[in-house]
């Protein structure tokens, strides 16, 4: 008989969203309250700006008059995804819980919505490991999004842009894994408990392998 035990394995999650949503504040809330809890866990925010790629990114992101061509952009977002690769993996296989802010689903959204064909911004992530759990933050009323703290200050930071890399995102929401959680009109602790709702099966750890994009 095939031998299916699994060594347990700590669990990916990503929290996903608009430019402006809350993800950085709920993925700290959610870091604390595992430490709380005696969970190991780590916090991984990409674009992770404090590599060699990353401080390139963020000079792309802040100074609007940086010129890189959408597909060199698009493969730094990448690259600097694929520097973390070997990190999350052993990080899970340790049994630690990983919390990504934002992730693959970022980068074929906003690419994309620039007009990179999809499934070409997909490729350059192949191979990366994939989330148990995806959660994202959806603002249905975006209106909401220009009047929220530091709106505008960043590259993608347009409602129009938004607009597109939200019509981007719908496509992933019916993927296996992934929960929508509307955040108008929510306090921060609201949010908070329903993502815990949504994770808390997985943080004592998980018997299957590590699927792949
Ligand atoms: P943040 O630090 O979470 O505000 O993210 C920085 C910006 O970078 C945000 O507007 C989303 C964008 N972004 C993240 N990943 C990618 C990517 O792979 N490609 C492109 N074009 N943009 C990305
Ligand atoms: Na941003
Ligand atoms: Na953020």
């Amino acid at each position: 008989m095939e031998e299916t035990n699994y060594k347990k394995r700590g669990a990916l999650i990503l929290i996903e969203g608009l430019d402006r949503t809350g993800k950085t504040t709920q993925t700290i809330a959610l870091m604390n309250k595992l430490l709380n809890e005696k969970i190991q866990a780590n916090l991984i925010k990409f674009p992770d700006r404090s590599t060699p790629i990353g401080k390139l990114i963020n000079t792309y992101l802040i100074d609007k008059e940086t010129q890189l061509s959408d597909e060199s952009a698009h493969l730094l977002f990448s690259a600097n995804r694929w520097e973390l690769k070997d990190k999350i993996i052993n990080n899970l296989q340790e049994g630690k819980i990983i919390i990504l802010d934002r992730y693959v689903y970022s980068g074929v959204a906003y690419s994309s919505a620039k007009g990179l064909d999809f499934n070409w911004c997909l490729n350059a992530d192949l191979g990366l490991p994939k989330p148990d759990k995806t959660i994202f933050l959806n603002l249905e009323n975006d209106q909401d999004l220009i009047n929220r703290k530091g709106y505008g200050e960043e590259r993608y930071e347009v409602k129009n842009f938004q607009d597109k890399v939200k019509l981007k995102f719908t496509r992933f929401f019916n993927d296996k894994n992934w929960e929508i959680i509307k955040v108008d009109n929510k306090t921060i602790d609201q949010i908070s408990l329903e993502i815990w709702i949504k994770i808390k099966d997985l943080i004592n750890g998980i018997e299957k392998p590590i699927e792949f994009f």
